[in-house]
């Protein structure tokens, strides 16, 4: 009988996936808190045939030319931009995400944080917390309204449709989107969301919520110009991907005032997050957790996992990102 495919898993994943994966694979599981360096990863890689990694692992033509018996990544997310595809494509190396499963979770966290930025939710509590709250005042912690008001999507896939939905339905909003290219008129009309153009959608909407995903091309696609298209009392919502945004260039708009409110889940160089950005109280922070429920966690791994035992057992992945080209002995 032949060895059983030896498999890295990268980061810590849910317990359950482990064990179903040790049952068909020679298993090695990073359950540390800390990501490995690409020097790490490239060791812990050396003599295993497949990785089941999260986005925050960059794949790229070094890692590949360093790890020959590699021949699959797994991702656990949707964004796949930690993936160099043509460089694994030309190695002949399979890459998977995840998607659909955490669709409705991350649309739930949009909303929540375009709740908790919209109506200051985090700043008050701080202030309640600080012991400074000694009388009601009529503008206490006054926020911008969301019932009825416009919501502006940037990229509108998957997430960005399940948060037109909440917005229309939930919230009697209006929604406007931009995206690379439009809905069917049927899902449009489903979504009750209308196109238009990226300037004319940060000129009107009275929140802006970024859900696209990140490309080389959008790098800093939001930043001082834009945000001064933007109203005065808008708020600007990231959970895409860190570095579409210009988060130096945000904290000074929030910092002047020049736009109301921010909510960000991720950031350019997470962990890591811009220094001007925690010196402004006008903004929400939390750290790349919108599809943070344990049971979306767990699909996200057991999707990823079961990319892996299809590869392995030579049927088609359920997810492919790529079509590998034959991987040279
Ligand atoms: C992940 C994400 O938690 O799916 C994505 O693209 O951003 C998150 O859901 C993160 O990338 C870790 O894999």
């Amino acid at each position: 009988m032949n060895a059983k495919p030896r498999i890295l898993i990268a980061r810590a994943i849910s317990p359950e996936v482990v064990e179903r994966l040790s049952q068909h694979f020679e298993v090695q599981s990073n359950q540390d808190d800390v990501a490995w360096s690409q020097p790490e990863l490239i060791a812990q890689l050396q003599g295993k045939d497949g990785v089941l990694t999260t986005g925050s692992q960059t794949i790229n033509a070094e890692l590949l030319a360093a790890c020959p018996q590699l021949k699959i990544v797994a991702n656990m997310a949707v964004g796949y931009n930690n993936f160099d595809v043509p460089a694994m494509t030309a190695a002949g190396v399979q890459g998977t995400n995840a998607p659909d499963v955490l669709t409705e979770t991350t649309a739930d966290f949009g909303f929540a944080l375009l709740m908790a930025t919209a109506r200051r939710i985090t700043e008050s509590e701080h202030y309640l917390r600080a012991g400074k709250w000694n009388a009601w005042r009529y503008d206490l912690f006054a926020g911008t309204e969301v019932h009825g008001s416009t919501l502006g999507i940037i990229g509108m896939g998957r997430i960005g449709q399940g948060i037109a939905r909440r917005a229309a339905y939930g919230f009697g909003m209006r929604v406007i989107y931009h995206n690379r290219s439009r809905l069917s008129p049927e899902l449009e009309a489903e979504c009750k969301a209308g196109y238009v153009g990226k300037q004319e959608l940060l000129k009107t909407a009275d929140h802006v919520m970024l859900v696209l995903p990140y490309t080389p091309e959008n790098h800093h696609s939001i930043g001082a110009a834009e945000i001064a298209l933007m109203k005065p009392t808008a708020t600007l919502i990231n959970i895409a991907r860190g570095g579409i945004v210009d988060d130096g260039a945000l904290a000074k708009a929030l910092r002047e005032r020049r736009i109301a409110a921010a909510g960000l889940d991720v950031f350019e160089g997470e962990p890591a997050v811009h220094p001007d950005l925690l010196t402004v109280d006008n903004v929400v922070l939390t750290p790349h957790i919108a599809s943070a429920t344990l049971g979306t966690r767990l699909a996200m791994a057991d999707l990823a996992a079961s990319n892996l035992l299809a590869f392995f057992e030579g049927r088609a992945v359920l997810t492919p990102v790529n079509q590998p080209l034959p991987r040279a002995a």
